[in-house]
């Protein structure tokens, strides 16, 4: 196959990465439904994928991945700066030439009997002031189709690139050569240990190996959008978070723009297609996992989706709590771990919809309700498996989600999933405050990454996604302030997941976390007041649209209360936690920990 590219890096890149992974042939992708349609059909007949009942959902296929590799793996995820102190405390790091030379090893010979691909893709729109381009190589057709549904993958980006653009070079392999011969398995992968998701942010370049899984795999997300895109914009004075967007329109028809921060599997995509409760209020999505954010000409600060579909998490998506994400991946989807039903459908627990059985991500035979020798329930669906669909599916996708001078942002919000301490919703006094709020951000585990298992700090989220050192992050954030002065957006905390004493959620969640955005927009018109405690600003009685709710007064009361003890206990473990970023801590970080410090004693 010729390239279709003059351009002079791409190609000696191709040909240097060839050489190495030695793969039977490369093939160059053009983001077509041809190419597409093919690679599904391929992967149907090897026995990867199933392609799903046409009627009830077309064009759609299913995969399971080898039980090994179902999540992000942060404890094999790098940042190898030149300098270990470039990397900080938060991120692994190794020195650069180093790991080039054991990966090096692992690539060499990788790809055999497989087929390498070059997909260009563009974050953002095509040629957006805003957007990067990207090239990945893989030879694991499943990212390909994954890349086509997520990214922007078309020649008009080898045509934008021209012979002498700039490009993100991004290299993976499964890391399952095959023999002569040798069948290939379902969901090829390597050992953990063999794993690398590897990081040169002075480069500019990124090396994967060994995963198939979305984060791990489809480079354009976590490692392109957020780590090598957050060194680049500390450098270069802009943002690149791991928030959704969404615009808020109040019945006046003011609209306002809502960037959010939660950790993964915290309720982005839940936020970002919210049905809102409140009457005359309407919530349109723009981005649900990634925000590239820049000050525009008149100050503000305006944010753009750098993606083009949704890589959601499946479990606990219904009718009742996202109907907008399920109309999205009704065609045209791919799914990941998940229970194929005995008519070629998807389901998954608290999907809400009867399952009479069918294959569960395991491939084994699965019905509800089967419990394992030990008597315990087995669960068809892995906690983290997702779909993947592409974002102009959503039915309440905003018109100027594609706009390429993005949406300017009127508000952010931290949180994260905390059972105790952190009532429903509080404001930060100011910038800074916020600031502090989105830095000590902690949450409890979920599923979507393999080795995160207690309370964890996740400061802005973005633990695990920050490309260089959290202190220099921090300044960051705090010099973005200094920048945007009394443009810069409101911030706001929330906690959609207290629970009471014996285990149950104090708030329902989903469509009335809308009354919450309400009340927040309603401070930043000046409409309503708010109250000062020791952490922050909260509603006055009556403030929070609480109508037509069932919640008991004292289950209120219960989710709003500030306990200054617990509070007390947590700021100790805050102090550790500052304490372990050195001396690149700001010292306003300090400062406003000193002031909460005197305000809860
Ligand atoms: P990543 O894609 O991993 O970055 O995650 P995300 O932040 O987009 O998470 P998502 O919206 O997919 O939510 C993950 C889980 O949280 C799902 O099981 C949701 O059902 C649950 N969830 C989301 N919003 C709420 C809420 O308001 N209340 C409760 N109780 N659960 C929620
Ligand atoms: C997350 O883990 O935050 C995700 C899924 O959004 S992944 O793309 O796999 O990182
Ligand atoms: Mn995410």
């Amino acid at each position: 196959m010729t390239a279709p590219t003059k351009n002079k890096k791409l190609l000696s890149w191709v040909d240097e990465v060839k050489a190495m992974c030695k793969p039977e042939r490369v093939v160059w992708c053009d983001g077509s439904k041809t190419e597409y349609d093919r690679l599904m059909s391929e992967m149907v007949a090897s026995g990867m994928a199933i392609k799903l009942n046409e009627e009830k959902r077309p064009g759609c296929y299913a995969f399971n991945s080898d039980p090994s590799d179902v999540a992000r793996v942060e404890n094999r995820t790098y940042i190898a700066s030149l300098k270990e102190s470039d990397a900080g405390p938060t991120n692994n790091w190794i020195d650069p030439v180093e790991l080039k030379k054991t990966m090096t090893g692992h690539y060499d010979g990788c790809m055999r009997s497989r087929t390498m691909y070059v997909i260009p893709f563009s974050m953002g729109p095509i040629s957006s002031p805003i957007a990067k381009i990207g090239v990945q190589i893989t030879d694991s057709p499943y990212v390909v189709c994954n890349m086509h549904l997520m990214t922007r993958v078309s020649n008009k980006v080898l045509e934008l690139l021209g012979d002498a653009g700039e490009f993100i070079p991004c290299l993976h392999s499964v890391g399952a050569p095959l023999n002569p011969g040798q069948r290939d398995s379902h969901w090829p992968c390597a050992p953990i240990e063999q794993k690398y998701i590897a990081h040169f942010p002075e480069e500019n370049l990124i090396w994967s190996y060994g995963s198939g899984y979305g984060g791990n795999a489809l480079l354009g997300k976590k490692c392109l959008a957020l780590r090598i895109a957050s060194s680049m914009a500390c450098r270069e004075g802009w943002m690149a978070e791991h928030m959704l967007i969404l615009r808020f329109t109040n019945p006046q028809g003011r609209k306002f723009h809502i960037a959010a921060a939660f950790p993964s599997a915290c309720g982005k995509t839940n936020l970002a297609m919210l049905q809102s409760n409140v009457p005359g209020w309407k919530v349109e999505t723009i981005g649900d996992d990634i925000a590239w954010m820049k000050p525009g000409p008149d100050g503000r600060l305006y944010a753009i989706n750098p993606e083009a579909g949704f890589f959601g998490v499946a479990p606990g998506t219904s009718v009742k709590t996202n109907p907008m994400a399920l109309a999205t991946c009704s065609k045209n989807s791919i799914f990941t771990n998940v229970v194929v039903t005995d008519e070629l459908d998807v389901w998954w627990e608290g999907m809400d919809v009867e399952c009479t059985g069918g294959t569960d991500w395991k491939n084994k035979p699965w019905k509800p309700g089967l419990k394992d020798p030990n008597g315990h329930e087995v669960k068809g669906a892995h906690p983290n498996s997702r779909f993947t669909a592409p974002a102009h599916q959503c039915p309440v996708l905003c018109e100027d989600w594609e706009s390429s001078a993005g949406v300017p942002i009127d508000i952010f919000v931290f949180g994260g999933r905390r059972s105790t301490t952190m009532p429903l919703v509080h404001e930060a006094f100011n910038f800074d405050h916020g600031v502090f709020l989105g830095a000590t951000t902690a949450s409890e585990p979920t599923a979507a990454a393999l080795d995160a298992q207690h309370l964890r700090f996740d400061p802005f989220a973005m633990t695990p996604f920050i490309g260089y050192h959290v202190g220099d992050y921090f300044a960051h954030w705090l010099k973005m302030g200094d920048k945007l002065g009394n443009k810069a957006p409101r911030c706001f905390y929330v906690n959609w997941f207290r629970k009471d004493s014996k285990g149950k959620w104090l708030w329902p969640g989903y469509g009335d976390n809308s009354r919450v955005l309400k009340w927040m927009c309603e401070r930043v018109e000046g409409k309503v007041g708010a109250e000062e405690t020791p952490i922050g600003l909260m509603p006055k009685d009556g403030d929070l649209d609480l109508s037509g709710l069932k919640i008991t007064a004292e289950d209120w009361r219960e989710l709003m209360k500030v306990d200054k003890h617990l509070f007390r206990e947590t700021l100790n473990d805050v102090r550790e936690y500052l304490a372990k970023i050195g001396h690149k801590l700001p010292h306003r970080i300090m400062e406003q920990y000193e002031a909460l410090k005197k305000r809860i004693d």
